[in-house]
């Protein structure tokens, strides 16, 4: 189809055309999501671009300091209307995937928290609060295409893998869509790695895109043709769920909830299982210590035992010597004694009977 065609079609998307009715929906939600400085916000000013095919503006508020800061551009969910049936959601990026900002993740997703507003990462039972304060406000005729950004410049490390594909799959369980993969940067990493790996993770659907940026948007035909292409895919994908499927909005937008309120809960109970679990670690640890103390006092006590006891043995010997010396030494005086009264009376004897002989 060529460019002002795919333009037309795009323009002239309504749900009201599908055949069966709208089914009680109204515009498309293209929901964007994924990691910090990805280029979420880049790829929605590439989107209006190409779309508005007039002067570049940096409406998304991408972060326009040269690279990037990386440190959460965007904090807010904003949505930018593209048609009067598209609209294109910023998501706050992910910093990590710990269970609280997934959670997060998953509301917003989920199209259960109002559009423009700061998006927080709260800990306890506040999202499912905050999910309970917006239920009349938000929108049960959006209908959701979850779509991932992800940068070819940053590999994809195996132990980041399981996480990535778990949130895409819980993207899927919660919107009833696979996601979409949008890799951004194309030209600056391994396009064809990165590629595989989300195919090995079951996404059928991946777009790669140089994102139009305040340095590089120099309009190419490539480029704008592909952003037009995704539009369509997204068009395509939604027209034919709503004609191939009996749908009821309000129903998924019960049943989202209930599968956030449920994740939540799940969350909370497995951080208070930890927080046992690391409470009772520490614990042993303490008595562990205290009973490698109370070993140590008792060997000590033990040692000094010994020491008394080897002492009081060495003085018992020593004295015993000392005994036996001074016995040995009053022997030998008391022999050297009678030795000598011995001699002296042999002599004496010896006097006499010399005497009688000369005589
Ligand atoms: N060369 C190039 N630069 C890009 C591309 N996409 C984004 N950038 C740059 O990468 C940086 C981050 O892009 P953002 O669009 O702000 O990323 P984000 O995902 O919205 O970031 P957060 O809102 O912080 O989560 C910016 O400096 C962009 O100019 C791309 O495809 N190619
Ligand atoms: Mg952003």
């Amino acid at each position: 189809m060529d460019m002002d065609k795919l333009r037309a079609a795009i323009d002239s998307f309504s749900f009201d055309r599908c055949k069966g009715g709208n089914q009680g929906f109204s515009r498309i939600l293209i929901q964007l999501f994924g990691l910090l400085g990805h280029g979420k916000s880049s790829f929605i000013n590439t989107c209006i671009y190409v779309w508005q095919d007039g002067e570049y503006q940096n409406w998304a508020k991408a972060d326009e300091e040269l690279g990037g800061h990386h440190g959460g551009h965007t904090t807010e969910r904003i949505p930018h209307r593209l048609t009067s049936n598209i609209v294109l959601v910023d998501n706050r990026g992910l910093g990590t995937m710990n269970a609280y900002e997934t959670g997060e993740i998953f509301a917003q997703l989920g199209n259960l928290l109002p559009l423009g507003k700061q998006v927080e990462w709260s800990r306890g039972f506040g999202l499912v609060d905050r999910i309970v304060k917006s239920e009349k406000i938000v929108k049960t005729s959006d209908f959701i295409i979850p779509v991932l950004v992800h940068s070819v410049k940053k590999t994809i490390l195996p132990e980041e893998k399981a996480d990535l594909k778990a949130l895409l799959h819980t993207a899927k369980d919660l919107t009833g869509v696979f996601p979409i993969v949008i890799l951004t940067h194309r030209t600056f990493g391994n396009l064809v790695t990165v590629e595989s790996t989300f195919k090995e993770m079951g996404i059928e659907r991946i777009f790669s895109f140089e994102n139009y940026t305040r340095e590089d948007h120099l309009e190419t035909r490539g480029r704008h043709e592909e952003v037009l292409s995704f539009l369509q895919e997204v068009i395509k994908d939604a027209e034919f769920r709503v004609e191939h499927q009996t749908r009821d909005p309000e129903k998924e937008m019960q049943e989202r909830k209930q599968f956030v309120v449920r994740y939540v809960h799940e969350r909370e109970k497995k951080m208070e299982l930890e927080h046992l679990e690391r409470k009772k670690a520490l614990e042993q640890a303490i008595r562990k210590k205290e009973l490698q103390k109370q070993e140590e006092e008792l060997e000590r006590e033990r040692q000094r035992r010994r020491q008394a006891q080897e002492d009081e043995e060495r003085r018992l010997r020593e004295s015993i010597e000392r005994q036996r010396l001074v016995n040995q030494a009053r022997y030998e005086e008391e022999l050297r004694a009678q030795e000598e009264a011995i001699t002296k009376k042999n002599k004496k004897r010896s006097g006499i009977f010399g005497w009688r002989k000369k005589k």
